[in-house]
């Protein structure tokens, strides 16, 4: 099999927002062995960022930009999930509970959902507590849910700067013990210690690696 020119296929399909050829492609490709990592990373993954010229001040598509998301989204929901282990959500212990949002000032959400999808189908308990989030809410709703860890998704650099007001609010309460990790397309330029976070991630699955590694640690 041509496993390029079949990812081709499916980045046009998604370009072109047609949803149900894409869930088609998606599955054969699958079923021929491609990764779910290799499916997510550089077919549906490129495809949005390849929509990146039509998504500026000056030239904005929202239709089209829409109706690829929701493409990729049934990708997600109707393939990808089908190929992971089932979401387990009885686990309790922070160390296995993120809770995982969008920053404030920025309403993408596609990114987020992803990793959401793969976390739970890794054994996390997931609070996602939506889009352009304060960052005094992440801090909150970690508490409230006895999260280990705070996932922060941004895509908009101007949001850079509430990212960085995370740890210094959970420092304020005496918990820095909850690890924040950033991820998205507007930190990968950053180190963590620019932003102030335990970790950048350069995607979902760079997340799980780091999880793993601290699993690894404690025990
Ligand atoms: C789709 C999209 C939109 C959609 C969002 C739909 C939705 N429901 O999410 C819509 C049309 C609404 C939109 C709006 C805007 N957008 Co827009 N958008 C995009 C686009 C084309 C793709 C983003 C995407 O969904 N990618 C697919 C997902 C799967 O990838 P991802 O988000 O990168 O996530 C992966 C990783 O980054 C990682 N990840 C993501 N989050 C997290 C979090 C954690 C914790 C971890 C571990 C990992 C992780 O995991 C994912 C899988 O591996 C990008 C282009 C780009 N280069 O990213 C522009 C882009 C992000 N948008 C941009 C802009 C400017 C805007 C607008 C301001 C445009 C406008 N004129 O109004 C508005 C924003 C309004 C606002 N206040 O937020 C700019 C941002 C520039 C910047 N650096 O600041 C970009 C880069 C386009 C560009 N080149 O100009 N946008």
């Amino acid at each position: 099999m041509r496993r390029g020119a079949k990812i081709e296929t499916l980045i046009e399909a998604i370009i072109g927002g047609e949803a149900q050829r894409s869930v088609q492609i998606a599955e054969q490709l699958l079923k021929e062995g491609l990764t779910v990592e290799t499916l997510i990373q550089e077919g549906l993954t490129s495809a949005l960022y390849s929509l990146n010229t039509k998504c500026t001040n000056e030239d904005f598509n929202l239709l089209e930009i829409m109706l690829a998301g929701r493409a990729m989204m049934a990708v997600m929901d109707n393939v990808v999930c089908r190929y992971l282990p089932p979401s387990r959500t009885g686990e309790t212990r922070p160390e296995k509970t993120i809770v995982l949002g969008t920053i404030e000032g920025d309403i993408h959400e596609l990114g987020k959902h992803v990793v959401k999808i793969l976390l739970r189908s890794a054994g996390y308990k997931v609070i996602d507590i939506g889009k352009d989030v304060p960052p005094e809410e992440f801090v909150s709703e970690a508490i409230k849910h006895q999260a280990g860890y705070i996932g922060v998704s941004s895509l908009l650099t101007p949001t850079l700067p509430s990212i960085k007001k995370i740890k210094e609010i959970l420092k304020r309460q005496g918990r820095e013990d909850i690890r924040v990790v950033a991820g998205g397309a507007a930190v990968q330029q950053a180190s963590a210690e620019d932003l102030n976070v335990d970790f950048v991630s350069g995607n979902a699955f760079d997340l799980l690696r780091y999880l793993d590694g601290i699993r690894d640690e404690l025990t």
